[in-house]
């Protein structure tokens, strides 16, 4: 009977040991026994396993002083020999670093938090974490993107994970979720041929992180359910700005149960208080290369400067008598529930506010599952949420070797003692005591005793679920519809949205080298919107497809478009401002300007030719992914244009390229006085053109630079050249 914090540094066990005579008195085995930890702020509550590396010697994994810089030899020059454990440890641990990567959502980042509830919600659910105002669980997030592996870029188009892990008082409830609503298909059975068909080629391991090939459209055109996530992933979800600036979804419906057993169908939904905002694509292609941490980055600055993100925790809530009331299936996970319809209810924020200490024992060793749910939470019968209880428990065993990976720190529950009769398995870290570990026992007083509904507040499945029906090997007819809600989908996309989708299908479906599948492409998108094939028909030089209008219509709902609105906070946002290192005004200009957008949390890089006083970065190494918004300072003009000098010192003509990228890809750009010439120069016009900022007087500059700033980039573009290629 040990409790789920069991376990000392090793270094303070051993210590112990040395000093006490383990043989004679093994007391240091029994400290920390069902005492539940203090509590802790985020990411604390594991310091307890931290090693600090900081004082004493070198040692071995078992504790002796060693000196490990050179093998054993026989003679100065002779070999290595077999009796040198130190080598043979120190090798042999290295060669065993690595476990395998996830199967999918293999590249990510985490981050610790925590959730606090806005009210008591027993009124919908028993879920202790929900049951009071105030109330504070601790909690670790896990972002990814899907199909990359675990060194690809973080800017590749996909689906991306929203996992989030609530260490509640009573066990550990994970919500694996992704920040699109629907998912591809409605089966768990279909998961392998998925996957299998957007991952890499088998004989040449070709594209990475990518579904721009044959066999990723060859699933996708003859697996109608793919529909509604591929238009997702097609417009702005697909490549987000960065993990704070993306709503997260539970996706399937699941069960809330009351204290007295009633239930609701719910789902969830994390709200960005960052607002949304995406890339633009051929800006997160040069990203990929330019920077494949990016979002890794962004999420590790921005809580490092204090400025952590936060998303509000919402469900939709509907009567379980209403599971098709709506046209569709609840338990169909390719379908959202149109907001009109359900509204979300506000439950609680989460804040994230400390990043991991270790990458490899926190972030890649968290074992999110769907079946981590809590008193309060019920599954559905949604056929893709049933396959996944079984999935990633399945999955955790292949990649921990074994089924003691939930004692690791970073997946105990906290505050909460573990008893059962589970036993022994490759790296137990407990030291169980009961020597009758079965149900029923008598010899252990019945212990651990059993826990139900009304007796320690025991886990329970909804009484009330039934499950009646003939055995059968298909999907429910009320599944059949995959059409009506991609459409949905894109009437509800702003023009400009509508344009990057076609684009991002042109390019996809432009890296198609089979007939019949560009064929069978066509054909599906054809279903949703005669507007969709025929934009992307001509871009195939293919024939336009005549309407196939069967699920045609011209319904909207509200929570689709991410450019539809402005950015709450440009807290963090980042600004490159151009200067030279050869004007003392621009610099004393760029200060100036850092100083003041400081005032609004924006981050300022000042970009010259060297590394000098008043300099972060240099235009070797600058380029127009690295900010949100671009600046020129009054002075450094003759960096731009025609005139501007071959330098050894920066690839020719970067700082007008850094101007010019970031007004190609819709980012509010600016010049300070004489500056305004270096937009000229670069072909940046200046009379009327929105998110294009000039002025003489930085206070009122800057000003208008946060509005553009907050507009975010893509709503410019209604204005720019590429409203020119619209269609
Ligand atoms: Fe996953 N998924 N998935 N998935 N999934 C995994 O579990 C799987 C699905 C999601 O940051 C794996 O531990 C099946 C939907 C996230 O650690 C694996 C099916 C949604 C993460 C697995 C799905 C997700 C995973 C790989 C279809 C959104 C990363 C490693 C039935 C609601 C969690 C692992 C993290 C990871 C299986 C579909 C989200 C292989 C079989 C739908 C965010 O078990």
């Amino acid at each position: 009977m040990y409790s789920a914090t069991a376990l000392l540094s090793w270094g303070s066990l051993l210590g112990a040991a040395l000093a006490a005579c383990p043989f004679a008195d093994p007391s240091f085995l029994k400290e920390k026994r069902d005492e539940p930890a203090p509590a802790a702020p985020s990411g604390q509550f594991l310091t307890e396993f931290e090693v600090d590396d900081n004082k004493g010697f070198l040692t071995s994994d078992v504790g002796g002083p060693i000196e490990d810089q050179n093998s054993l030899r026989a003679g100065a020059r002779g070999s290595t020999l077999l009796e040198d454990f130190i080598f043979r440890q120190k090798i042999q641990h290295f060669d065993h670093e690595r476990v395998p990567e996830r199967a999918v959502h293999a590249r990510g980042a985490g981050a610790f938090g925590t959730f606090k509830s806005y009210g008591d919600w027993s009124n919908i659910t028993a879920a202790s974490f929900l049951s009071a105002p105030g109330k504070e669980t601790p909690v670790f997030v896990r972002f990814s993107t899907v199909t990359g592996s675990r060194g690809s870029a973080d800017t590749a188009r996909d689906v991306h994970g929203f996992a989030t892990r609530f260490y509640t008082d009573e066990g550990n409830f994970d919500i694996v979720g992704n920040n699109i609503p629907v998912f591809f298909i409605q089966d768990a059975i279909q998961f392998p041929d998925l996957i299998h068909a957007v991952k890499p080629s088998p004989d040449n391991e070709i594209p990475q992180a990518a579904t721009a090939h044959d066999s990723a459209w060859d699933f996708f055109s003859q697996q109608a359910s793919t529909m509604h996530t591929l238009f997702w992933a097609m417009a702005g979800s697909g490549i987000p700005r960065s993990y704070r600036h993306m709503d997260g979804f539970g996706v399937h419906a699941f069960r809330f149960v009351r204290d007295d057993g009633s239930t609701k169908l719910i789902k969830w939904h994390w709200k960005t208080q960052q607002g949304k905002a995406s890339l633009v694509w051929e800006e997160a292609q040069v990203l990929a290369g330019k920077n494949a941490d990016a979002h890794r980055q962004d999420l590790f600055d921005a809580i490092e400067s204090g400025n952590g993100p936060s998303w509000e925790l919402a469900v939709q809530v509907v009567d379980e008598d209403k599971a098709l009331a709506f046209g569709f299936d609840l338990l169909d996970p390719t379908k959202l529930i149109p907001e009109e319809l359900a509204p979300l209810q506000k439950l609680g924020v989460m804040t994230l506010t400390a990043n991991p200490t270790n990458y490899f024992a926190e972030t890649e060793q968290i074992m999110f599952q769907p079946g981590h749910i809590v008193r309060g939470i019920d599954f559905t019968e949604d056929p893709l949420l049933q396959g996944r209880i079984f999935s990633y428990l399945d999955t955790q065993l292949n990649r921990h070797g074994g089924p003691n990976f939930e004692q690791l720190p970073i997946n105990r529950p906290v505050n909460t003692p573990i008893h059962n009769n589970n036993r022994d398995g490759a790296g137990q870290n407990f030291i169980h005591k009961n020597k009758f570990p079965y149900t029923p026992n008598s010899l252990n007083n019945g212990f651990p005793a059993q826990a139900n509904q009304t007796t320690g507040r025991g886990f329970f499945t909804a009484p009330g679920r039934a499950t009646t029906g003939n055995l059968v090997r298909a999907l429910s007819p009320t599944f059949d519809d995959h059409w009506t809600q991609p459409r949905l989908f894109y009437n509800s996309l702003t023009p400009v949205e509508q344009q990057f989708l076609i684009n991002a299908m042109r390019f996809e479906a432009s890296h198609l080298t089979s007939d019949q599948v560009k064929q069978k492409v066509l054909a599906q998108l054809n279903r949703v919107s005669n507007d969709v094939a025929k934009r992307v028909a001509v871009a195939l030089g293919l024939p336009a497809p005549v309407p196939d209008p069967t699920f045609y219509h011209d319904n909207v709902t509200q929570g689709i478009s991410i450019f539809n609105s402005t950015l709450p906070t440009v807290a963090t946002l980042r600004v490159g401002v151009l200067a030279s290192t050869k004007s003392a005004d621009s610099l004393q200009q760029a200060a100036a300007l850092k100083q003041r957008l400081a005032q609004d949390k924006v981050v300022v890089t000042v970009v010259g030719e060297t590394i000098a006083e008043g300099v972060d970065m240099t235009y070797s190494s600058a380029d127009a992914t690295a900010f949100d918004g671009i600046v020129v300072a009054a002075g450094a003009e003759a960096l731009f244009g025609a005139q501007a000098k071959a330098s050894p010192l920066f690839p020719t003509g970067r700082p007008g390229q850094i101007l010019l990228d970031g007004f190609r890809w819709g980012k509010p750009v600016g010049a300070l006085g004489s500056a305004s010439k270096a937009l000229e120069d670069v072909g940046v016009p200046t009379a009327n053109a929105t998110g294009v900022f000039t002025g003489t007087e930085v206070d009122g500059f800057a000003k208008d630079l946060d509005g553009g700033l907050a507009v975010f980039k893509v709503r410019l573009f209604l204005s720019r050249d590429c409203f020119g290629c619209f269609r």
